[in-house]
C-alpha cells in the first residue's frame, strides 16, 4: 500500500489567527449563562458560614413564603437523587476518603459548603430568599494548617479518625532504577554537600474569565446539561455512575466555555445539586455562581509543605534527593485530589542525572475548600523545588547556576534517557535551548551589570533567575493511569465526516476552553487530507455530537486528540483509496496521495478526495459491495507522556530599602517538538508564564483563624492583569517527539512550570549577597524586605 505523503505543509506551522475568536469577542456566542429556556427556574446556593460544624436545624418557611420563590431543598429532600460527587480514585487500598454528598444534611467540612438551595422564578429572586433560609450550626473545632493537619490534635472528619488521606511513595531503588538515597545522603555527610531546605508552595485559586454555570433541562427524552466544564464526558460519566440515570439519557454540553485551568475539571456539587433540583421539580433550572463562590468553594490549587534534601560531592555532581511532601486536600479528595502532589514524583528530579532518589507524599485533610488540578498540576510546585535547590547548589560550589545544571542535566546525545524516577524522556536538547535564552537575555552582560551595581552598593540591586524545567504532559498511556489508579484513560477519540459537497466535518472528543482547537485541528487535517483550511468545520464539547471523548487537561489535546485527527484521517484518506482506484480504473496499490489528490503513479491521471465524497452522494458509478462513505473513527492511546523543556531566564531589580521588585526581562526558550500554530503558542506560553509569575509574587489564598477566606474577591486577591507584567521574548528550539507521528510535545502549562523558580530565583540572586536564601512566596515587597532585615525567609 502506497504510504500517505505526510511531508510538512503549508497548514502546520502556519501562524494563522483563531477562527473562534470572531465570534468570541464580537459577543456572538452563547455562554451558559446565556441560556434561557421556557419555564426555566434561578437556583441561588446557601453556604455554611463556618469551616466546620453540625447542622442542628435548618428553617426553610420564611424562604419558602418569598416572593417568586417555587421550592426550598435541603440535603434531606434531595438525598435520594443528589448522587455523590465523584470524588478521589484513591491512590492506594489504605486510602481513607471521606463522603463527599453534594449538600451535606448533617455535618459541614469548609465554609463555603452547601447547605440548602432556594429555586425561584429569577436569580435576584432566589438570591434575595437565599438568606431567608435559618441555619442552626453548632461549630466543631477546624483543623487548617497543614502541618496542624498532620499531628490530627483536630479532625476534620471526625469520622475518619485521622487526617491522613494516603501515603504514596516512590523510590528509586526499589523501582529498580537507581541507588539507596539514604545512603547517598549519609555519604555526602561525611565530606560532601548537603542542602535541606523547606519550600511552601502556597494556595492559589483557579481565576478563568467565566464562573462556573450549569443549566438543566430534565423536560426531554433526555436531561440535558449544559455546563461551563473543561470535561463533558467525565462529568456524563459521573452524572450516570452515581445518579442512576441511564447515560443514554444524559447529554452534556459544553457550550463556549471561558477559560478553566484546571479550576473546570472538577464535577461540582453545583452541578449535581442542580441537576437533582431540575429532576425533583420537572422544569429547567439554571445556576451561575457569583466570583466569590468561585473563590470560595471552587477547587484550590497547590498547597504544599515540601521537605527536601538534595546530595552531591563537592563539585557540584548530584549524588541523590529525598523529597518528602506534606500536601493539603481541603476538606475532600477531589477528582484528581490526592493524584495532583503524586504527579510530582516523575518531575523534581526533572531534567538531572540523580543517582538515587526518594519520593513520599503525605495527604491530608482540613476544612478548607478542596484542592485538585491547577495549572500545571504537580509538576510546577516539582520544577520550583528542584529548581531553588540548584540555585543553592550552585550558590554552595561558588559557580554559576547554569554551570551547575550543565553538570547534571541529560546530555543531547544521550536520550532516549529513562530517569531515576522510572520515565523515559525520548528527546530534548538542553544545551541548544539553553544557548539561545542566553544569547536573546544578554546573559553575560547582565551578570556583568549585576557586578557593577554590587561593587557600587546600589540599593536597587538586579539578579538573575535561571528556570531550565522539563515536565511530563498529554497523560497519557491508559496503562499508566491504570497503574496509577486514576479513574479515567488516557486515550482519546476523533471523527472525520468528508460531507458531500467539499467540507469536513472534524469531531473531537477534546473540550477546549481558550486553546483555539478549532483553529488547530483544522490545520492537522487540512495539511493530511489536502483540503483547504476554511472547509473544515471542528465540533466539540457536546456528548451527543462527540459522544467519545477524554477531554481537555494536562496539555493532553494536541499529542493525544491531535493525533487521533491523523489516524482518522488516514483511515478516511484509506477509505478513499478503493474508490478512487475504481474511478481511475487502476490498482489501489499504483494510487499515490498528495495534497488532496490520488493519482495513478508515473501518469497525470487523478481525481481529487472531494470529488470522491461527492460521487459517493449518488454512488451512481459504484458497482455493488463497495462502501459509499469517506468517515472514520479513530481512538488513540498515547505510548508515553510527552517531555516539552525549555529555558528561563529572568531579570529583577530589588530595591533593598523596601523591598519592592520590578521585572526588568524575561527571556523563555521552549521546545515543544513541532509547533502546528505558533500564535497559538504564543498566546498559550504569556498566560502560562503570567500565571507562574503571578504565583512567585502576588497570588495566594489566605484563611483567617476561624476558616473563613480572606481573600475572597479580586480586591484581596491579587490577580494581575497584562498592565502588571512587562514584554517577554520568546523563541523556540526543536526536538520533536519520537512518541507520536506529528512530532508535537504539549504547551498548554509550559510557562507556568517553568517561570515560578525563574522569578523568585531572580529575587534570591538579587539580596544573597546580603545573606538571603529564600523569600517565600508570594514575592510581596513586605517579605522581601523583612527577609533582608533579618536574612532568613521573610515569612
Ligand atoms: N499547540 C501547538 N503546537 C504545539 C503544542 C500546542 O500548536 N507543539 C497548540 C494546540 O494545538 C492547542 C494549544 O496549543 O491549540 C494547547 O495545546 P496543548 O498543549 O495540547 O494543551 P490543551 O489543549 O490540552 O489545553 C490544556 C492546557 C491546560 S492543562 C491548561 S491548565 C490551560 C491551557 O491549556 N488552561 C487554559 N491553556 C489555557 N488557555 C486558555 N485560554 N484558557 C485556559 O483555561
Amino acid at each position: 500500500m502506497t504510504a500517505v505523503d505526510d511531508r510538512p505543509t503549508a497548514e502546520i506551522g502556519h501562524a494563522r489567527k483563531r477562527k473562534e475568536d470572531q465570534r468570541l469577542i464580537t459577543g456572538r456566542t452563547r455562554w451558559t449563562d446565556n441560556i434561557s429556556l421556557p419555564g426555566m427556574l434561578h437556583l441561588a446556593m446557601v453556604r455554611s458560614p463556618f469551616a466546620h460544624a453540625t447542622i442542628t436545624g435548618i428553617d426553610t418557611g420564611a424562604a419558602r413564603a418569598a416572593t417568586g420563590v417555587v421550592a426550598v431543598f435541603t440535603g434531606a429532600d434531595i438525598a435520594d437523587i443528589q448522587g455523590v460527587n465523584i470524588t478521589a480514585w484513591p491512590l492506594n487500598a489504605e486510602q481513607k476518603t471521606p463522603d463527599h454528598l453534594p449538600m451535606p444534611s448533617d455535618r459541614v467540612a469548609h465554609a463555603g459548603e452547601i447547605v440548602a438551595v432556594v429555586a425561584a422564578r429569577s436569580a435576584a429572586a432566589a438570591r434575595d430568599a437565599a438568606e431567608l433560609v435559618d441555619v442552626d450550626y453548632d461549630e466543631l473545632p477546624a483543623v487548617l494548617d497543614l502541618k496542624e493537619a498532620a499531628t490530627d490534635a483536630v479532625l476534620a472528619h471526625p469520622g475518619l479518625g485521622t487526617n491522613r488521606s494516603a501515603v504514596w511513595q516512590l523510590d528509586s531503588q526499589e523501582g529498580g532504577t537507581g541507588g539507596d538515597v539514604d545512603e547517598a545522603i549519609a555519604r555526602a555527610r561525611e565530606g560532601g554537600i548537603v542542602i535541606e531546605r523547606e519550600y511552601r508552595q502556597q494556595r492559589l485559586i483557579p481565576a478563568f474569565m467565566e464562573p462556573r454555570s450549569t443549566v438543566v433541562d430534565p423536560t426531554g427524552e433526555q436531561v440535558t446539561m449544559w455546563s461551563a466544564t473543561q470535561v463533558p464526558h467525565i462529568l456524563r460519566f459521573c452524572i450516570a455512575a452515581t445518579t442512576g440515570l441511564p447515560e443514554s439519557k444524559i447529554r452534556v454540553i459544553a457550550p463556549d466555555v471561558g477559560g478553566g485551568f484546571g479550576g473546570k475539571l472538577q464535577t461540582t456539587p453545583e452541578e449535581f445539586i442542580t441537576l437533582a433540583v431540575a429532576r425533583k421539580l420537572g422544569k429547567p433550572c439554571k445556576f451561575t455562581e457569583t466570583r466569590s463562590e468561585t473563590m470560595v468553594s471552587g477547587h484550590h490549587g497547590r498547597d504544599q509543605w515540601q521537605r527536601l534534601t538534595l546530595v552531591a560531592e563537592r563539585d557540584g555532581t548530584v549524588t541523590g534527593l529525598k523529597v518528602e511532601l506534606l500536601a493539603d486536600l481541603g476538606a475532600y479528595a477531589a477528582l484528581v485530589g490526592g493524584g495532583v502532589p503524586v504527579l510530582g514524583a516523575w518531575m523534581f528530579n526533572s531534567i538531572y542525572k540523580f543517582p538515587a532518589y526518594r519520593f513520599t507524599t503525605t495527604n491530608y485533610y482540613t476544612n478548607k475548600t478542596w484542592v485538585d488540578a491547577y495549572r500545571g498540576a504537580g509538576r510546577p510546585e516539582a520544577t520550583y523545588a528542584i529548581e531553588r535547590l540548584m540555585d543553592e547548589l550552585a550558590s554552595e560550589v561558588g559557580v554559576d547556576p547554569l554551570e551547575i545544571r550543565e553538570k547534571n542535566w541529560i546530555r543531547h546525545d544521550e536520550f532516549p534517557f529513562t530517569t531515576v524516577a522510572g520515565m523515559t524522556y525520548d528527546s530534548g536538547n538542553y544545551e541548544a535551548a539553553t544557548a539561545r535564552a542566553r544569547e536573546l537575555f544578554g546573559y553575560d552582560e547582565l551578570r556583568a551589570e549585576q557586578r557593577r551595581r554590587r561593587e557600587s552598593g546600589d540599593p536597587v540591586q538586579l539578579g538573575i533567575g535561571v528556570s531550565t524545567f522539563t515536565e511530563m504532559c498529554g497523560l497519557a498511556p491508559s496503562r499508566v493511569l491504570g497503574a496509577l489508579n486514576y479513574g479515567a484513560g488516557g486515550w482519546e477519540h476523533a471523527t472525520i465526516r468528508m460531507l458531500t459537497t467539499g467540507t469536513v466535518e472534524v469531531i473531537t472528543g477534546t473540550s477546549a476552553h481558550g486553546q483555539g482547537h478549532e483553529t488547530a485541528w483544522s490545520q492537522i487535517v487540512a495539511d493530511r487530507l489536502g483540503v483547504p483550511f476554511e472547509n473544515i468545520e471542528v465540533l466539540h464539547g457536546d456528548t451527543q455530537i462527540a459522544p467519545k471523548g477524554m477531554d481537555t487537561y494536562g496539555s493532553r489535546s494536541l499529542v493525544v486528540g491531535g493525533e487521533a485527527l491523523v489516524l482518522a484521517a488516514d483511515k478516511v484518506i484509506e477509505k478513499a483509496r478503493p474508490l478512487a482506484a475504481h474511478l481511475l480504473e487502476a490498482s489501489p496499490d499504483d494510487l499515490e496521495f498528495s495534497g488532496g489528490r490520488f493519482t495513478v503513479r508515473g501518469t497525470d491521471k487523478g481525481v481529487g478526495i472531494t470529488d470522491i465524497a461527492l460521487s459517493t452522494w449518488t454512488g451512481h458509478d459504484y458497482p455493488e459491495g463497495m462502501e459509499l462513505s469517506l468517515d472514520a473513527d479513530a481512538t488513540y492511546d498515547p505510548v508515553n507522556f510527552s517531555f516539552p523543556h525549555g529555558t528561563h531566564l529572568c531579570a529583577m531589580e530589588v530595591d533593598t530599602e523596601t523591598g519592592a521588585v520590578t521585572m526588568r526581562s524575561y527571556v523563555c526558550v521552549d521546545d515543544i517538538g513541532t509547533i502546528i500554530n505558533p500564535l497559538i503558542v504564543e498566546g498559550q506560553v504569556h498566560g502560562g508564564l503570567v500565571q507562574g509569575i503571578a504565583q512567585a509574587l502576588w497570588e495566594g489564598a489566605e484563611y483567617d483563624e476561624q476558616g473563613t477566606l480572606v481573600t475572597g474577591s479580586f480586591v484581596d486577591y491579587t490577580l494581575p492583569t497584562a498592565a502588571d507584567t512587562i514584554s517577554f521574548v520568546t523563541d523556540h528550539t526543536t526536538s520533536p517527539s519520537t512518541y507520536n507521528s506529528l512530532g508535537t510535545k504539549g504547551v498548554g502549562e509550559a510557562g507556568t512550570i517553568a517561570s515560578t523558580p525563574a522569578v523568585v530565583n531572580a529575587i534570591v540572586d538579587a539580596v544573597r549577597h546580603l545573606g538571603v536564601t529564600d523569600v517565600r512566596m508570594p514575592c510581596t515587597p513586605e517579605r522581601v524586605w523583612k527577609a533582608i532585615q533579618g536574612a532568613g525567609s521573610g515569612t
